[in-house]
């Protein structure tokens, strides 16, 4: 892409309405703008990123066994008179009626219909596991939507549901998608920590949290110190190795600020960290919550009719937007992993106009191009320094720039975002630093 013809609306100054860092930054770096409160349009830069996101998401849940789906937005009202959670659910649920004064609602979260798509579809055990996820808006009528993305009203979330027939196979699929979650998170470049849980409306017996650790969280946090320095698992392979992952992950402490015991901190002394956090994903073990009303039963291997055993598995994939700029920017912008950058390269051309520069940078956006890495380059008509800062602040992770005297030389500057330093490089060679 063409910086003179990306649509990408940079603002200079800080915008009074963000209170937080990531949320001054999405909109500075033209990601984001608001609709109406807690709603935003997501512009091409936010949108290219979102869809990295997703994607990360999308690759780890289906190798984790997850098939993928596409649920209403707008439900019926009636199944969630089945489920008992019409009138429990409270003013965050958008409701609405349609012209035949039928009660429909935005959906806030999706239990009840994937619990209707399974009692219509499938009656036996032996059809089981099945885990189905989405990756779709909801809303929710949030008090007080803040933050931009973070607490937004309509915002994108990847949800989860499985289905088993008894409760340790149901206990295997919440493990599988534990596991899951913490590759998910350190792919986008986060340490997500893994937190024991109330579940809330949702329901169940068995929650963990996963939180980010950043200053800006909207919960305290606090846990043993050797969880911020667990590399994620590998793609797990065996059940056992699977419980003695959940069982190592879950053996240090960690807890919110509800379920933090301060005898247990003191304990741990030098090794507690306490700090604050964001949450990204939140899983729920709740059975027969939903099944047992909406009776979504299967038949079991001895002809007897049993109600399936059922986990959800939230992650707030445009909260995660605000999340990793929260965990990754510094006073120039953005500091984009390279896994969810929406563009990997820049190319900056330093004096568009001179045949030499841009020679060498075309010839260099069509390799890149040409090997299908996402680039930018800036052929605008600006100074040099507005092109540098622009790069900064949308968080391009490597960037070349060309000018006329390296051209002379044969030479490119060749920085990368973290740490900013810089290195005189020959073309061939700063192209294949990129493509390695
Ligand atoms: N049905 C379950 C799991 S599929 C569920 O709804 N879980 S949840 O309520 O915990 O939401 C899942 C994730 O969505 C949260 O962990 C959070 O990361 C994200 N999320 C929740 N509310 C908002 C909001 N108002 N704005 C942005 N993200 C949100």
């Amino acid at each position: 892409m063409r910086s003179s013809r990306l649509f990408l609306p940079t603002l200079k100054e800080n915008p009074s309405e963000a209170q937080i860092v990531s949320h001054r930054l999405m909109l500075r770096a033209g990601m984001v703008r608001q609709h109406a409160a807690g709603i935003y349009n997501w512009l091409p830069l936010g949108t290219m990123v979102l869809n990295n996101i997703a994607r990360i998401v999308r690759e780890e849940q289906n190798a984790a066994g997850a098939q993928e789906i596409i649920m209403p937005t707008i439900q019926s009202g009636d199944l969630w008179k089945e489920s008992g959670r019409y009138d429990d659910y409270g003013p965050e649920m958008l409701r609405i009626k349609d012209r035949h004064e039928r009660d429909m609602l935005y959906g806030p979260t999706h239990e009840e219909v994937v619990t209707d798509i399974f009692r219509n579809n499938i009656k036996s055990y032996r059809d089981l596991p099945k885990n189905l996820y989405q990756i779709h808006w909801k809303f929710r009528d949030e008090v007080r939507p803040r933050f931009g993305v973070m607490r937004g009203r309509e915002f994108l979330m990847k949800d989860a549901y499985s289905f088993d027939i008894d409760y340790a196979r149901s206990k295997h699929a919440y493990n599988q998608m534990f596991v899951a979650y913490l590759r998910t998170f350190a792919r986008m470049g986060l340490k997500a920590i893994p937190m024991k849980a109330d579940s809330g409306p949702i329901g169940g017996d068995l929650s963990h949290e996963f939180i980010v650790l950043a200053d800006t969280g909207e919960s305290a946090v606090f846990c043993h110190k050797a969880l911020l320095e667990k590399p994620a698992p590998d793609n797990v392979i065996y059940d056992a190795d699977l419980q003695h992952i959940i069982d190592d992950w879950t053996s240090y402490y960690a807890a919110t600020d509800e379920k933090h015991d301060p005898a247990v901190g003191e304990k741990l002394g030098a090794d507690l960290v306490s700090a604050r956090g964001i949450e990204v994903g939140h899983i729920f073990h709740f059975g027969k919550k939903y099944s047992d009303p909406m009776k979504a039963s299967v038949v079991g291997p001895d002809g007897n009719q049993v109600p399936v055993m059922m986990g959800s598995y939230g992650i707030g994939v445009s909260r995660l937007v605000g999340a990793i700029i929260e965990a990754s920017h510094d006073e120039n912008g953005i500091i984009w992993p390279d896994s969810v950058a929406p563009f990997k390269v820049g190319i900056i051309n330093l004096k568009p106009g001179d045949a030499g520069c841009d020679t060498a940078c075309n010839d260099l956006y069509a390799k890149l191009q040409k090997a299908k890495i996402d680039v930018l380059y800036d052929d605008r008509d600006e100074r040099p320094g507005v092109k540098f800062a622009d790069m900064d602040l949308i968080g391009i992770p490597s960037q070349i720039v060309i000018g006329p005297k390296g051209v002379a030389k044969g030479v490119v500057e060749f920085k990368r975002r973290t740490g900013g330093a810089k290195e005189e490089l020959a073309l061939d060679a700063a192209l294949n630093r990129v493509l390695a």
